[in-house]
Formats: structure tokens, sequence, C-alpha cells
């Protein structure tokens, strides 16, 4: 399979979408206008869009506390999740989940999650689903480095294993779980812990587009033929800090300055299809400018926007199913 033209365009519209509403973010919340935590995915955006290029509405993912990126990647639309991160009553979950609970049902984004390790056992479940009433759909885990170390990331392996789930675990490694750097709490690769689960698993530059998509195509493949679950060690870094205001200490001296100078996914994607001839610099430009005005009109209406009233208060508490 090949990527087509409006595949690329698809891809770094969704990919410059997602850099242009993080770095919104992280202006509003120096700013001191939006409340709570936030964790920010700008720099890891050729992860999420390169899996979920592969998915559609039958498909599932669960995220991590920093899920904006996989809501974007997985189609959820900005101008709900914006006045969501600002708690307002327009947002998607009515302004009562915030960053850390982003979800959307109907797009197979099974939540943001302030859990760590949360998601795994989430998609184990989405998978039995699709294999049981044979939808013909996946699940996709996005897993930090340091969720990989949770009982509950291990056991989800051991069961989509002994179950044969179509799961795909995307281990994002950016190079910290808070402070602790995973060349610390991961010893070697996550392609060597995988063979003790007996799962075939592959590691790619989480900078490259390319590289990612290749290596989910054929994990989705495989999972979509029954052929049972993978893993994904996408080794990549994130530009700002483990949370909105945190001073990262811990990184090196102008280690972001550098991984932006050098291993951008947006100027590898730029650079990549450039070389081949497959997309014009200016017709790049333009999506990139639409994709800044998506999110400032996105803004405005999140601040325009109402806060829950009191009466709100009781509604959504409990779901009939
Ligand atoms: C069960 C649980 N333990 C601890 C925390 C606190 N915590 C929040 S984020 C985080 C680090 C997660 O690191 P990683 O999985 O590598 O994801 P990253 O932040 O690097 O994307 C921790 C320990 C939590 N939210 N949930």
């Amino acid at each position: 399979m090949q990527l087509s033209r409006e595949d690329l365009l698809k891809a770094f519209e969704r990919m410059c979408l997602i850099r242009e509403f993080e770095d919104a973010v992280h202006e509003e919340f120096s700013a001191g206008n939006i409340p709570g935590f936030v964790h920010l995915y700008a720099g890891e955006e050729a992860s999420g869009v390169g899996v979920c290029m592969h998915l559609d509405d039958r498909d599932n993912i669960a995220s991590t506390h920093r899920g904006h990126g996989h809501c974007i990647a997985k189609g959820v639309d900005v101008a709900g999740m914006m006045p969501e991160i600002f708690g307002k009553k327009t947002g998607l979950c009515g302004g009562k989940g915030g960053s850390m609970h982003i979800a959307d049902l109907g797009k197979g984004m099974m939540g943001a999650n302030g859990i760590v390790g949360g998601g795994p056992p989430l998609v184990c479940g989405a998978a039995l689903t699709a294999k049981t009433l044979k939808t013909g759909g996946v699940a996709v885990a996005f897993v930090g480095d340091g969720a990989s170390n949770q009982g509950t990331t291990l056991e989800s392996f051991n069961l989509a294993r002994v179950w044969n789930l179509p799961v795909i675990f995307v281990i994002e490694d950016n190079g910290y779980a808070e402070s602790t750097a995973s060349s610390w709490s991961v010893s070697g690769s996550q392609t060597e812990r995988a063979k003790g689960f007996g799962m075939p698993a592959t590691e790619v530059d989480g900078h490259d587009f390319f590289a990612v998509w290749e290596a989910a195509r054929e994990a989705i493949e495989r999972a979509r033929a029954g052929e049972g679950p993978s893993l994904i060690h996408v080794r990549l870094k994130r530009y700002y800090g483990h949370f909105e205001g945190d001073a990262q200490t811990y990184k090196g001296a102008n280690e972001n300055e550098e991984t932006r100078a050098n291993k951008d996914c947006l100027m590898l994607f730029r650079r990549r299809v450039g070389e081949a001839g497959l997309l014009e610099g200016e017709e790049l430009d333009a999506v990139e400018r639409s994709a800044k005005q998506r999110v400032e009109q996105c803004l405005l209406q999140a601040k325009a926007a109402d806060m829950p009233t009191e009466a709100d208060l009781l509604t959504d508490v409990y779901v009939s199913y």
C-alpha cells in the first residue's frame, strides 16, 4: 500500500493541527487562562498520526495523560477539544473532564487517561469486542515509556497475546517518565521485552512519519488478519516539559533546541515529500496556515463559551447501558 497525494496532505494537516493546538495551549496556560493541568504532545506528532492514518471508525484507541495529539490524530474535532480544556460547557465532555479526560467514543477515541498505564486494559476490552463481533476493528494503546513498566500494561501484553487479540501497543518513548530517563528505567529496547511475551515487535524513529506509518501498517494488517497483537517502540522527544510549568532541569543543555533543529517531524516530512517531488512547498505552507487559523478560531470560541452551571453538576454522573 502506498500513500496517495491526499493521504500525504491529510497526514501533514493532522500533524500541523496538533502542533498549532499544542503551541496555543502552551501560550494560554502560561497566561493563566486554563484551569488544571496540561501535558503537551508537541514534537511527537508523527507517532500519533503515523499510526492513526491506518485507522477508521471501527477502530478504537486509548490514550495517556498526554492525549491531545492522539485525539486529533484519530479525527476528534478541535472545536470540541479546546473548550473542554478550558472547562467550558461546549466542550466534548461538557467541560467536566478537561485535558486528561477528553473522550469521543463516536470517533473510537476511548479517552485520555490520568492513570498511567490505564489505557492498555481498555483496548484489550475493545479488541475482544471487535474479535467477538467480527467487526474487523483493531485497538491501539498509546503507552509512555514510564507506563510500559506498569503491571496493567504488562498484564495487557499477556492477555492480548494469550487471547490473540487485535491490539497494537505503541510505546511512545519520549526519553523521560516525568524526570526519570527512560535509558535508566527501561533497559534496552522494548522489542526485547515483547519477545518475552511472544509478540512481534519493532523499533522506529518516532520523528520520521514514514517510519512510523510503515511499522504501523504491518502491525495493523497483522491484527486485522487475526494474527494477534504487536508492539511498536517509538523513540522520540517532547518539546515542552512533562507538564506545563515544568522547569525541565533534568534535560541536557539545548536538548529541546537541538531536537527542534535536527529532528522536527514537520521539517523531516517537508524535506522527504519535497525531495521526492510529491508535494510543493506552497501547498504545505497553505496547510500550515489553515491549521493555524482553525486553532485561532477554536480558541476564540472556547474563550467566549459559557462555564457549566450548577444544574450541570449532577448530569452525566450515571450512565445507563
Ligand atoms: C498510576 C499512576 N501513577 C503515577 C502517576 C503520576 N504520573 C503522571 S505522568 C507520570 C509519568 C508518565 O511517564 P510516561 O508514561 O513515560 O509518559 P510521558 O509523560 O513521558 O508521556 C507519572 C508517574 C499517575 N498519574 N498514575
